[in-house]
């Protein structure tokens, strides 16, 4: 064994060398892999290897550039110089392949011959998550290998292929067993049998595929899904270069391509947000090696909608769930529900029809609480009343086993008063999942001032199993993400009474890059949710609505109408004289308000909340609120969340604004927070 540098070493395997690499956590191409690489090479030829295995220790194959790098003077050698090598390399070399080959590490496996790998391997490009393009080669190989239709999806998406799919379409040669034998195994069989040596950049039939009319076709096909983002045009831009250019004019349109995004905002805003969401799961006064308690089973109450959906995570992840409901009635609908979305996803190939039956199988149906007994966690999830909240918990408490984490779903209340009324607080805490729970990604975990760092720490790994960004937030009313989202709702309404319309309000929001603004959100959920005729008393626009017949989507009329069969929205003049008669009732006077206002008193107002949240120690930091924000409520990503955005603005012109419309609006939450005045004032960041 040679050590080449400090994370690659060269060993030997009767005629074929190996290459080793050992960069933990995930073996990104540091610079001293690519050195390593590129030595390794070399000296593997110049020994007299008659072949070159390339393999990682740990996790994972190479994960991709090492994005810790960017930003900094690059070193060489470059990737490209690595691959120059491999590609023209006199001997076969061959990637072999376990856990993820992403990125620059898959870029590196396109230069390789051949490539092995596990079953269980996956291998993507998806650079396009951090608001780039695979800037080494790869938007000009992967096209060759698996042709043009998939090399679009698989980089538009960013989401890696498994290893049989991979070997399906050409980007694997051969699934192995055991990865260092058989790959050795592998190589021997290439020498022996005089395998070509053929770089992929030399093959040219799957680019045939790549007509106009797929390209013009898959751009309509990805262009909701992408609104906003500039990196997917990008890389469809690369793989038209592939078809059009030669190889290399097509390399030197993506290095082109690829400096304009790195150096532009949106990656800047993106690669931000990859670290945001990786530090959240990281609780600076919780140990990391703090002991955790072993979740095996879980325990939920309420098979509604919610009750429903946080089940499924669980059984996803092969967690057995008791699902306990009041009435029979209810139990079967929640269950129906839940078979009915697993037989959608085994539709649509994402999961077999003996998953659906499996995880079907780890749902137990209960009526009796009691069957909680033996649960090692019980996610309470029905309606937000505290009384019924206190009643329940007090329950668990008798019923649950001694260590068993006893969880509420509330998106609002205080956990330290559930908590109060059990006989072991510090085993409480707080889950608040989104809706649907099933699809949303974010998990804010409340800690009340009891809940031990056991409790904590487990809760956050769980989390991650049940493949949840969590973020760890404190108490108060509506936690992170609702307590700003209340803010923006005043806003919202106050402006309405001032001129704006709804539908202005939610052009707004969804030009800068929201999925929808705040009145076509509270028509989706229904205005009437909480509302009663007998008690309605018109002393605001929605009990106004209400009292009008407009509910929301469900009615087909709400702060939109609905066209009943295309669902298509259109403003009412109804609403906009409800509204207008309303204001005039409180005296306010109507005037044009710009677009520039909507936006500034809608984003401001949150950010000036978001800096009380991090002042009060609700967000542990300010990449926490901006973590919570996109993965929650559909902040775009690509202006890396509330925190990043306002900082990109620049905080002395956020607080300036601030200040003038704590002049002009005047209400509470306009008050500036201390936190974001001292950072203006010291040029600090709220994001950092
Ligand atoms: C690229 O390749 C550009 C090229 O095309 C062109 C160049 C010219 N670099 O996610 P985890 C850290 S762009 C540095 O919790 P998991 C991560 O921060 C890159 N660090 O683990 C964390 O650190 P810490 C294209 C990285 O098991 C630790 O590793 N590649 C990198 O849940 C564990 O991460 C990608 O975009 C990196 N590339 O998931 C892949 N990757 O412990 C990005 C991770 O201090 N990575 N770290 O918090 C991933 O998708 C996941 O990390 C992976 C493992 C699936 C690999």
């Amino acid at each position: 064994m040679t050590a080449i540098t400090e994370s690659v070493r060269l060993e030997r395997d009767g005629d074929v060398a190996l290459i080793i690499i050992d960069n933990p956590p995930v073996n990104a191409l540091s610079y001293h892999v690519r050195e390593g690489l590129l030595n390794g090479v070399n000296s593997a030829v110049e020994d007299g290897a008659k072949a070159i295995v390339v393999l990682c220790e740990g996790r994972t194959f190479i994960a991709g550039a090492d994005i810790t790098e960017f930003g900094s003077a690059p070193k060489d050698p470059s990737l490209q110089d690595v691959q120059t090598v491999m590609e023209g390399c006199p001997v076969p070399i061959v990637a072999a392949i376990h856990g993820t080959a992403l990125g620059g590490g898959l870029e590196i496996a396109l230069c390789a011959h051949y490539r092995v790998a596990v079953a269980t391997a996956k291998l993507g490009l998806p650079e396009v998550k951090l608001g780039l393009l695979p800037g080494a080669g790869g938007t000009q190989r992967l096209p060759r290998v698996v042709g043009v239709s998939k090399a679009l999806s698989m980089m538009t998406s960013g989401v890696p292929i498994g290893a049989t799919e991979a070997a399906e379409h050409g980007l694997v040669d051969e699934i192995v067993t055991d990865l260092r034998t058989d790959a050795v195994a592998f190589a021997n069989k290439a020498v022996a049998e005089a395998w070509p040596l053929s770089a992929i950049r030399d093959r040219n039939e799957k680019l045939a595929e790549g007509t106009p009319e797929l390209f013009e076709e898959f751009r309509a096909s990805i262009a909701r899904k992408t609104r906003g983002f500039m990196a997917p045009e990008y890389n469809v831009r690369c793989v038209e270069a592939a078809v059009n250019l030669e190889f290399e004019a097509g390399l030197a349109r993506e290095r082109e391509l690829f400096m304009e995004l790195m150096t532009g905002p949106q990656s800047s805003a993106q690669q931000y947000y990859f670290f945001a969401e990786r530090a959240a799961n990281k609780v600076a006064d919780v140990p990391r090696d703090t002991p955790k308690l072993d979740i095996q089973t879980v325990g939920i109450l309420g098979a509604g909608t919610m009750g429903g959906g946080i089940a499924m995570n669980f059984l996803n992840a092969g967690i057995p769930v008791t699902i306990v409901e009041r009435e029979q009635d209810a139990l079967d609908r929640g269950l129906a529900v839940i078979r009915k979305n697993y037989e959608r996803s085994a539709k649509r190939g994402s999961i077999s029809a003996e998953d659906v039956e499996s995880r079907m199988g780890m749902l137990k149906p209960s009526l009796d609480k009691t069957d909680f007994s033996t649960v090692d966690m019980v996610v309470e999830a029905v309606f937000e009343d505290m009384d019924l909240k206190k009643t329940l918990f007090a329950e668990f408490d008798a019923i649950c086993k001694p260590g068993c984490i006893l969880a509420s779903n509330t998106s609002a209340l205080d956990i330290n008063v559930i908590a109060a009324v059990t006989s072991r607080p510090e085993s409480v805490i707080g889950t608040h999942f989104f809706s649907p729970a099933n699809v949303m990604k974010l998990l804010e975990v409340v800690r009340g001032d009891k809940t031990s760092d056991a409790v904590i720490a487990t809760t956050m790994a769980l989390a991650k199993k049940i493949n949840k960004v969590a973020v760890l937030v404190g108490v108060c009313h509506g936690f992170v993400g609702n307590r700003m989202l209340f803010v923006r709702r005043l806003e919202a309404d106050q402006m309405v009474l001032e001129g704006a319309t709804p539908a202005q309000v939610d052009r707004v929001l969804y030009d800068f890059g929201f999925p929808m603004g705040p009145f076509a959100m509270s028509d989706l959920a229904g205005l009437d949710i909480g509302w009663k005729a007998e008690t309605s008393t018109s002393s605001s626009i929605r009990e106004l609505m209400c009292e009008s017949g407009r509910r929301g989507q469900k009615n087909g009329r709400g702060y939109y109408t609905y066209d009943a069969e295309t669902r298509a929205s259109t403003p009412d003049t109804e609403v906009e004289d409800i509204i207008k008669t309303f204001a005039v009732g409180q005296g306010i006077e109507q005037r044009e308000v710009s677009d520039q206002e909507v936006l500034e008193r809608l984003l401001y107002s949150m950010v000036n909340e978001g800096a009380r949240i991090i002042d009060e120690g609700i967000a542990a930091r300010g990449s926490d609120v901006d973590v919570v924000w996109v993965n929650g409520y559909g902040w775009p990503v690509y202006t890396g969340g509330p925190m990043f955005w306002a900082d990109s603005v620049g905080l002395p012109e956020v607080v300036s604004q601030i200040k003038h419309y704590q002049e002009t609006v005047g209400a509470d939450h306009w008050a500036l927070s201390p936190l974001l005045e001292r950072l203006a004032t010291e040029g600090g960041r709220l994001s950092s």
